[in-house]
């Protein structure tokens, strides 16, 4: 095989032997890379900080945690016999029932024997081999952990997540807090106790609008510290009827066949109704129906939801008047009213009886636009006003330093000693959300300008996947090393704002698909948002044509 060489492990750990390929990461992304390129004949490892597989479903264990994909398509399609004999119990999954089904996974296909649990990569730098006397031990990455040691591989590719660098505000006091305060992505493993105590959330994000009236079930009192309002739309979950699964079962090729057509990797048909050629009435029904039905489809049943502002107003008041149908308090269904942004411009929770969870007398309110919190003191939250809120439990449900924050967690250095960090210092660019210039033989699932967070996350990774193995073969076979260009780099950013500013999502100023989340992050919208079809056409035709977004090089010859 020209070009191949051994790639082993440095500073005592591991075996020793050959490592083809390093993954960060044993979520659903990196345990399918594993899967997948050990079947495609390269050696891989894969390094994962937790005792554990399952990335975000590891960690996010917060009272309520669930995903907003239906079970039915929200897993791995890339094995018909994994389809038939895993079986759902809910129309969404909660978060255990996932992790049981990723260690499912990992023990079916013999992954964990790859794993590293509890290693956390602090370090990874690129270099070309070239030695002093003009020859080459190989091109390739040095992956430094935590405890010290390092491990070399040719090939690096990140399954580090979008949405697992914590962002916890950086409010004054915090440390001094009396009681107890987490953050719904780092959920203690043992739980929380919050019966009959004073328990503060912040945040209304998909995550807060799931934990939210799950803990107002149990707390004594529950406040919540609204600073945008949000829509949702009820999740409406069940368990699975057994007929039904059978159906599902019997019917996955054309599941499988609409989601790799689809936008956002759901398997639902897409309207083509004109709704605002309709009278009143008929566009009620139509929105009274989806409601009904539940779940995130509602967008797929409002033609041109995410495109013309008219259609989206429309929709927006309906959702807006269904808030105010649901909460008694007129005060507070003023404060929850979402005003400032399209519905579905921010990812669009799905709940279950969130709205009416405010009827309760154990809930109260508090908007902290008006009155942002001053300070976290002992005793709880004060606010500019100077109004204090006793509390024994801050939960920051405050979401994720997206896309970027993972793979910038740790110092990743391409050639010449550049770090990514550096190099993103004006946002991240990339080709495809796939690979960056300047880093050569990286390969970032789901990163940067990807359709990752805008898709049901496993179609978006498998073909990540899939496509990288692709690659990775003819790198093999050539012996070539890999880099995007900076050309083809400005020419996917360009595709990506595009798209884009082609839609309403860029009018959300608040939404962490911008970055507005994190303070003085570079505000550029993360993911590709031309639909995930479109996205795939576009890497079947890059590898088609032979990569040409990409430099290929022969290194020194050994
Ligand atoms: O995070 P978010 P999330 N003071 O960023 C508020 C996925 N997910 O964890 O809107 C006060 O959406 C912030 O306010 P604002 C899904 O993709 C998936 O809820 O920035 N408030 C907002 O209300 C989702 O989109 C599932 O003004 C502060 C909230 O905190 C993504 O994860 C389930 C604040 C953060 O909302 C992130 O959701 C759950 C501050 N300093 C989540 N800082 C599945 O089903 C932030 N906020 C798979």
């Amino acid at each position: 095989m020209p070009g191949a060489r051994s790639w082993g492990t440095l500073g005592g750990m591991g075996d020793g032997g050959h490592t083809d390929v390093l993954v960060i990461g044993a979520g659903f992304s990196g345990l399918y890379a594993l899967h997948r390129l050990r079947s495609r004949g390269f050696s891989v490892r894969v390094l994962e900080q937790a005792d554990g597989v399952g990335g975000t479903w590891f960690w996010n264990r917060y009272p309520g945690a669930r995903c907003d994909s239906e079970s039915y398509y929200y897993c791995y399609s890339f094995d018909p016999e994994l389809e038939q004999e895993w079986t759902w119990t809910e129309r969404y999954p909660g978060q255990e029932e996932i992790r049981g089904y990723l260690e499912h996974v990992a023990d079916r296909y013999d992954l964990r024997r790859d794993i590293e649990f509890g290693v956390r990569v602090t370090s990874a730098a690129w270099d070309s081999g070239e030695r002093s006397d003009g020859g080459s031990s190989g091109a390739g990455w040095t992956v430094t952990t935590e405890d010290g040691t390092s491990r070399r591989c040719r090939w690096l590719v990140t399954a580090v997540g979008c949405l697992s660098a914590a962002n916890v505000p950086d409010i004054p006091g915090l440390a001094d807090f009396a009681g107890e305060w987490h953050h719904t992505g780092r959920w203690p493993h043992g739980g929380v106790e919050v019966s009959g105590r004073r328990v503060g959330v912040v945040g209304t994000g998909s995550t807060g609008i799931q934990a939210i009236p799950v803990l107002a079930e149990q707390a004594g009192h529950l406040t919540v510290f609204q600073r945008t309002a949000n829509y949702s739309i009820p999740a409406r979950n069940a368990p699975l009827d057994p007929d039904d699964i059978e159906a599902t079962k019997a019917e996955y090729p054309s599941i499988r066949r609409r989601q790799q057509a689809s936008t956002n990797g759901h398997p639902f048909t897409l309207s083509d109704v004109d709704i605002l050629d309709l009278p009143a009435d008929q566009r009620r029904e139509i929105y009274q129906k989806a409601w009904d039905r539940g779940g995130l489809q509602f967008r797929a049943d409002v033609k041109d939801l995410l495109t013309d502002r008219a259609v989206n107003d429309d929709a927006s008041d309906f959702i807006r008047e269904k808030i105010r149908e649901t909460v008694h308090d007129p005060a507070t269904t003023e404060t929850l009213t979402p005003r400032d942004h399209p519905f579905a411009t921010k990812r669009p929770p799905i709940d279950t009886h969130y709205f009416e969870t405010y009827n309760r007398p154990n809930v109260s309110l508090v908007d902290v636009k008006a009155d942002p919190i001053a300070a976290v003191t002992p005793r709880g939250f004060r606010l500019e006003s100077g109004a204090e809120h006793a509390l024994d439990v801050i939960v920051f449900a405050t979401g994720f330093d997206a896309l970027t924050g993972p793979l910038l967690s740790f110092d990743i250095r391409g050639r010449d000693g550049v770090s990514l960090r550096d190099a993103w210092r004006d946002g991240p660019r990339t080709h495809l959300g796939l690979g960056v210039a300047g880093f050569p033989d990286l390969f970032t699932i789901t990163g940067p300008g990807s359709p990752s967070v805008l898709t049901n996350m496993p179609v978006a990774i498998e073909q990540h996947v899939d496509w990288i193995a692709d690659l990775l073969v003819r790198l093999r076979e050539t012996g070539e090393v890999a880099e995007p260009t900076p050309e083809a780099e400005e020419t996917w950013a360009v595709e990506v704002a595009r798209a884009a500013n082609a839609t309403l999502l860029v009018q959300a100023a608040s939404s962490w698909y911008l970055g507005a989340n994190v303070p003085g992050k570079h505000r550029v919208f993360l993911p590709y948002a031309g639909g995930y079809a479109r996205y795939r056409a576009t890497c079947d035709d890059e590898a088609a044509a032979g990569y040409p977004g990409f430099a290929l090089a022969r290194p020194t010859a050994a």
